[in-house]
């Protein structure tokens, strides 16, 4: 059944907001009618798309208030949206406060709408704690038509941790997989930062934030460069970027760890990697794991959320506890040290991300849920 479907994320760089906007994409690209509802265009959307629509949230600061009311603003815009378009679904990302926003917006308006929520960890993980919102969040959950999580992990911790009833589904991340595939490596790429041509790179991508135990990261590498030589890619930005420096410096290692900032096309530093590490002590699923793994890069992960369930031990990569760097370590250069099986893990990777991860099945998950939340079901 073809739908007008809204879709509210944060646009900003970040793995929902990515999610949020491929689906979108993918969905246009399948005949529904696409209404983008968020403060500035997200940024995957790079060119022009038939049947994707954008609608700006402007949120203004005004003297009386000493923050502005974001939340107030997108449900007033959803309402506007969602009468105006005659939207089928309103698909939000994150409970707090898009859920809310969108359930406000449907009570506002004389529409059948019905509310998607999708979980990606963030809201329940973090503020779930927050005794301030839990409520919030559970009422946010309980009154939506549907709720997915990203994994199912999260999708288990979020009953335990809110005690919540409506059934939750999980429906996996997914790529792109025009975009995210081998491709040969690119040797000017290499050279332009003068990565040695005996040296195996691995990468790691995120927001540096505390979760994701940067400093781990440098940790681990350290181990692998003792036994082979390598250098260290470390993509994006944020609070624990200077720590992650001063690590490498105390190491001795800084001329081996290449700090390269937010990157648009990451698969082009994929494709010169040999291996990822991804060693957070939260990550409700791993968007960027799934990323180097179409590229037949195999990942050491943390045993930590939903990460499991995108690498599957000895296999696709590493499973390690969190904070075990060391096992992170030997576990890497042991791969890398051994062509035959580094080669077996890279093609079980590439095959896992077709078989249980792409783009088409996902989709249509979605869309299941769309038509199931139409129905009543
Ligand atoms: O990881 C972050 O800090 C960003 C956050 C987000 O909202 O983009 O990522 C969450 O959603 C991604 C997409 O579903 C997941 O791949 C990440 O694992 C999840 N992050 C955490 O759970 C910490």
């Amino acid at each position: 059944m073809k739908q007008k479907i809204g879709i509210t994320c944060y646009p900003t760089v970040g793995g929902s907001g990515v999610v949020a906007t491929e689906l979108g994409k993918l969905l246009a690209e399948r005949g529904h009618e696409v209404h983008f509802i968020s403060t500035s265009l997200p940024f995957r959307l790079n060119k022009t798309y038939s049947n994707i629509y954008y609608h700006e949230v402007e949120v203004n600061q005004y003297e009386v208030f000493q923050y502005p009311p974001y939340s107030l603003t997108l449900a007033s815009k959803m309402a506007e949206v969602i009468k105006r378009e005659k939207l089928d679904i309103m698909h939000v990302h994150y409970a707090v406060p898009h859920a809310v926003c969108a359930l406000l917006a449907k009570d506002m308006v004389d529409h059948d709408v019905k509310v998607v929520t999708t979980l990606h960890g963030t809201d329940i993980t973090v503020l779930g704690h927050d005794p301030s919102l839990r409520d919030i969040i559970r009422y946010a959950i309980e009154r939506s038509d549907k709720v997915t999580a990203v994994s199912k992990a999260l999708a288990t911790q979020t009953v335990d941790m809110l005690q919540t009833e409506r059934p939750i589904e999980a429906v996996y991340n997914f790529i792109d997989e025009r975009v995210y595939r081998p491709q040969m490596s690119d040797e000017d790429l290499r050279e332009s930062f003068e990565i040695p041509k005996e040296n195996k790179v691995i990468i790691h991508i995120s927001n540096f934030r505390p979760v994701k135990r940067v400093l781990d990261v440098v940790n681990a590498f350290a181990g692998i460069n003792k036994e082979t030589p390598a250098t260290l890619l470390m993509i994006g930005d944020g609070p624990e970027k200077q720590l992650a420096c001063q690590r490498a410096e105390e190491l001795g290692i800084e001329d081996r760890v290449l700090f390269v900032g937010n990157q648009n096309h990451v698969v082009d530093f994929l494709n010169i990697s040999d291996l990822m590490l991804l060693l957070s002590e939260k990550e409700s699923f791993g968007l960027s794991a799934l990323e180097a793994m179409a590229c037949g890069v195999p990942v050491i992960g943390t045993d930590a959320g939903g990460i499991p369930e995108v690498i599957v031990h000895n296999q696709t990569g590493y499973i390690c506890e969190i904070g075990d760097t060391e096992g992170a370590g030997k576990a890497g250069a042991y791969l890398l040290k051994n062509p035959g099986l580094y080669q077996s893990f890279s093609e079980a990777a590439k095959k896992r991300i077709k078989d249980v991860f792409s783009s088409a099945n996902i989709v249509k998950q979605y869309e299941s849920i769309y038509d199931d939340a139409r129905e009543g079901g």
